[in-house]
């Protein structure tokens, strides 16, 4: 068996048992209430779910199974992906176990190219990864080995097995789209002997020189990776793949939730504001200008995108790594030099809204400039680079999910007439 799965076989175990204890001495202690506000605003706040992978606390921003993300920067995504799984770092034997078997899965199945093809040269680059991740579904082993008969306790080791073969294309297909999508050439084969994110680097064909956008690659593919349970896109796949619908249904279900402009497509809304400021004044502008731009998107009803956040309250520090990032590597770009201004200004107005929580910005507001700087200046497809990183986070929920034997998810929703009595009584 390889070192991976033996690994987290030896993990989850005890700590299924140890849930299932805590289930039965302690199921009906409260956790949580909810208020009326609550259940008209998102759940907000509600602690009605379950996510090891990682936290959110609202004053430090992102924790991936206890080590906070500043300390996670100069990681290889595969590292963080085995972090996700596993609990821990892994050492270099555990690594070179991990890349093996994504080299094993790293070949795309040829219809899957053919169904690409096939769309209207205009779709948006992510309902084509959608599509390339949904088409793959016969591929599932969960699916098959389901049908089979596997027993519960192995319905991990079916997801994990899953997860592995989809994380392992998702670079390929993703560049794939790139290059056929915005008419950059023919598609780039994998290079078995490069790391996952200096393949993908390497299949986009964008060129890379000195290694920085290499450099810039691994960190964006670190920083999105996971966001704890409650965000749309883990949410959407969690509440899928608790059907017992395989990956390949989950994880696209929760993808298309990232799709959105409050949710991921934020970052390709946010470096088009930044490229309309900087088109308006003719190069990066000054602080008063910024601060006027920014109240005129204000007034005329849009919201100004990077900034604010559903659990944050400070500055997001995926958006300070990539801040360092630029300042080492990008200083001097316009279109960065405006990002890093618009930090200094936006926060200050947003400030000044009352309704507004969090005035500060999240990871959206910083990483378009960035790949902008290193030539991939399609915002159309930020999103789908987005998406490569947190199907690192959604799949590891996932195997996680089925190990600890969560059941199907089934809230229980209820009419305006009875909230309204409540409201009366
Ligand atoms: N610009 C203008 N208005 C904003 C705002 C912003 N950046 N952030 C919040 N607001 C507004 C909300 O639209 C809401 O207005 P209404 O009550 O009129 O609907 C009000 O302030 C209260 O919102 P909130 O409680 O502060 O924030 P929410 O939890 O409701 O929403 C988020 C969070 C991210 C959707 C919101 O801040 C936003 O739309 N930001 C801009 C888009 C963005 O950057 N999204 C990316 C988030 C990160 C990610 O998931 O990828």
């Amino acid at each position: 068996m390889p070192i991976l799965q033996e690994t987290l076989a030896g993990i989850y175990a005890p700590q299924r048992d140890e849930i299932r204890q805590m289930i039965k001495e302690h199921g009906d202690t409260v956790v949580s209430q909810v208020t009326v506000k609550q259940v008209y605003g998102g759940m907000r706040g509600v602690k009605g779910l379950v996510c090891d992978t990682s936290v959110v606390p609202p004053e430090k921003g992102l924790i991936i199974r206890g080590i906070e993300l500043k300390e996670l920067t100069d990681k290889l995504p595969e590292e963080i992906f085995y972090l996700l799984l596993a609990g821990t770092l892994p050492n270099p034997e555990e690594l070179a176990d991990l890349q093996a078997q994504f080299k094993k899965h790293m070949q795309v199945p040829a219809y899957v190219w053919d169904v690409l093809s096939a769309m209207p040269a205009n779709s948006h680059p992510m309902a084509m990864f959608n599509t390339a991740i949904l088409v793959m579904q016969k591929e599932s082993v969960f699916a098959r080995r389901y049908n089979e008969g596997m027993t519960k306790d192995q319905y991990w080791e079916a997801t994990l097995e899953d997860a592995l073969s989809i994380v392992a294309k998702l670079p390929t297909i993703a560049a794939w789209i790139y290059r056929k999508r915005f008419g950059k050439g023919d598609p780039i084969a994998v290079n078995p002997d490069l790391d996952w994110a200096e393949n993908y680097v390497h299949m986009l064909g964008l060129g890379d020189p000195d290694g920085d956008f290499t450099k810039l690659m691994r960190l964006y593919l670190v920083l999105h990776s996971d966001h704890e349970g409650g965000n749309v896109s883990a949410f959407s796949a969690a509440t899928v793949n608790s059907a017992l619908s395989d990956l390949y249904y989950a994880l696209s279900a929760g993808l298309n939730g990232l799709a959105g402009p409050l949710h991921g497509l934020a970052n390709q809304e946010c470096l088009k504001w930044v490229i309309e400021v900087n088109k308006k004044f003719g190069g990066s502008p000054s602080k008063e200008e910024l601060e006027k731009f920014s109240w005129d998107t204000l007034n005329s009803g849009k919201v100004i995108p990077g900034y604010g956040h559903a659990v944050l309250r400070i500055t997001d520090p995926r958006f300070d790594a990539f801040l360092a990032f630029g300042k080492q590597y990008c200083a001097g770009d316009p279109v960065f030099d405006t990002v890093a201004k618009v930090f200094d200004v936006v926060p200050g107005v947003l400030r000044q809204i009352q309704k507004i929580a969090d005035p500060w910005p999240n990871v959206d507001a910083g990483s378009g400039a960035l790949l902008y700087h290193y030539g991939m200046t399609e915002f159309d497809y930020y999103t789908v680079l987005f998406s490569v990183s947190r199907a690192l986070g959604i799949t590891s929920q996932a195997v996680v999910a089925r190990a600890y034997g969560l059941p199907i998810t089934r809230p229980k929703s209820v009419p305006t007439d009875w909230i309204k009595a409540q409201v009366n009584k």
